[in-house]
């Protein structure tokens, strides 16, 4: 086997490398390699963070003691496929027993260089601490993979998602430095920033921008209403994360259509940063590539967590190969999803995620035994005339019967939706399997997201969290 470059653990990144300016990639052979001997290598690696999780962790240390697990059984995927999973439960109650960060810090609390965290609006925040050196590694991951995306050094790269304990807005940015890019780290979420926003893109025309889908699509609307064409911003790389959008076909081509930009999926999770270890590149543009040895990915049965055949659908499952810190080892996202193994044209050999990742399992609406993914709703919304751009999912209980009523954003004015209801009703009861009622609401009157959009609102209490 030809030596992986810079392959080992713990890892660490000669900070002055660029690849060479015409390679289409960062690390030529280590993206184009047989994935079997890349899976060769990745096995050696899984045994060798267990090991060092084992030694410094009484969390993974209990864990498998009770499974009588020892890194040093992790002889094959087979064997690796029954370590059990970690849930945020388990974090949460980890961090609540040994605050702040839990007994999974894994380094010394003088080596943490950041702390992020989730927002704790529906229950206790987890706190995520990221070590010094885990931190450049975090850096070097996402500038290879943002060069795959066709970013160079010297390109003007926009963040426009929240800088505070969300930690994409801060891993986009720590790529573009490190890419040696112009790194415009404008933001989201204050009063007036959009229309900012709208400026500030015209006037530097930034060839990469980063935010989450709804977010795009709301700053086309602010564009149009201040009489700016989004295209004038001269955008060519737009990458997303944070919700499904960027893979949803309709969204996709909205985004596309008022950019006239390269639309690109990326993201896991937080805690899995480097998140953007699932990423779209410029030559393979649709769905996300899983870049496997940045972050070992499966695609797992959600109640036995052994990975599905490719082809068939799952969840993904996260085990970080180059964390010190808060190394994860198969995290349990309880997202969904769908993954194959093809030729991909970028020539990268990584499986990959050909519709990205769906949406979360609990936020799939069971009703009348149908399953609806609230994606499915949004991708046939933006399909029919006279969409206004926005809507919301009420699901209700009247009497013994579930009911699900959309309520979308009209174009036309008051007295002529009839039609417009019936028809859009009608196609979406056809999609679905479910009746479905449709109430139109004036344009622009729903709120659009500043982040990640809730549209679900479930008003049966017996299902939902
Ligand atoms: C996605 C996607 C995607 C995330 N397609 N669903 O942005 C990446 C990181 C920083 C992030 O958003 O982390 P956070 O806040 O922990 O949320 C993770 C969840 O977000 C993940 O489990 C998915 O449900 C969703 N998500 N990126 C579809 N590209």
């Amino acid at each position: 086997m030809t030596r992986m470059e810079d392959w080992h653990f713990p890892a660490a990144y000669d900070q002055s490398y660029l690849p060479d300016p015409l390679s289409p990639y960062w690390f030529p052979h280590r993206e184009t390699m047989d994935p079997e001997e890349r899976n060769a290598a990745v096995l050696e690696r899984l045994r060798e963070v267990m090991e060092y999780a084992y030694a410094t962790s009484p969390f993974y240390r209990r864990t498998w003691d009770a499974v009588d697990l020892e890194p040093a059984d992790i002889t094959s995927f087979e064997a690796f496929e029954q370590v059990p999973v970690v849930t945020k439960d388990e974090m949460r109650a980890s961090q609540h027993d040994h605050p702040p960060f839990g007994d999974y810090l894994c380094v010394d609390e003088s080596e943490i260089h950041h702390i992020h965290g989730t927002s704790g609006t529906t229950g206790m925040p987890t706190a995520f601490a990221i070590g010094r050196r885990d931190w450049q590694v975090i850096a070097d991951n996402h500038a290879r993979i943002l060069w795959g995306m066709g970013v160079r050094p010297g390109d003007t790269v926009f963040v426009a998602a929240l800088f505070s304990l969300y930690l994409g807005s801060w891993g986009a940015l720590a790529g573009a430095e490190r890419l040696h890019c112009r790194s415009l780290p404008f933001g989201a979420g204050a009063q007036g920033m959009t229309a900012r926003a709208v400026t500030w893109l015209a006037r530097t025309r930034p060839k990469a921008f980063y935010a989450t889908p709804s977010y795009a699509l709301r700053l086309a609307e602010v564009a149009e209403q201040e009489k700016i064409d989004p295209r004038e911003f001269g955008l060519q790389v737009m990458f997303f994360s944070g919700e499904p959008g960027a893979s949803v076909p309709t969204v996709r081509r909205a985004i596309e259509d008022a950019f006239g930009a390269t639309v690109i999926d990326c993201g896991t999770m937080a805690e899995m940063t480097p998140f953007m270890s699932a990423s779209a590149t410029a030559g393979t543009p649709d769905g996300m590539l899983l870049w496997q040895d940045i972050v070992w990915h499966e695609v797992c049965d959600p109640t036995t967590f052994r990975t599905v055949p490719f082809g068939a659908e799952g969840t993904p499952v996260y085990t970080h190969l180059e964390r010190t810190s808060q190394p994860m080892i198969r995290l349990a996202s309880n997202d969904l999803t769908r993954w194959v193994m093809e030729d991909n044209p970028c020539g990268r050999t990584y499986p990959k995620l050909p519709d990205g990742v769906y949406g979360r399992i609990d936020d799939m609406i069971h009703i009348r035994g149908e399953n609806v993914y609230p994606t499915e709703v949004d991708n046939y919304l933006r399909s029919v005339e006279h969409y206004g751009g926005e809507h919301r999912i009420v699901v209700r209980r009247t009497g013994s019967m579930d009911e699900m009523i959309v309520r979308a954003e009209c174009t036309l004015a008051d007295g002529q939706r009839a039609e417009f209801e019936r028809r859009t009703g009608a196609g979406l009861q056809s999609l679905l399997g479910v009746r479905v009622t449709v109430e139109s609401v004036d344009a622009d009157t729903l709120e659009r997201a500043e982040h990640k959009s809730r549209r679900v609102v479930d008003e049966r209490e017996h299902t939902r969290r």
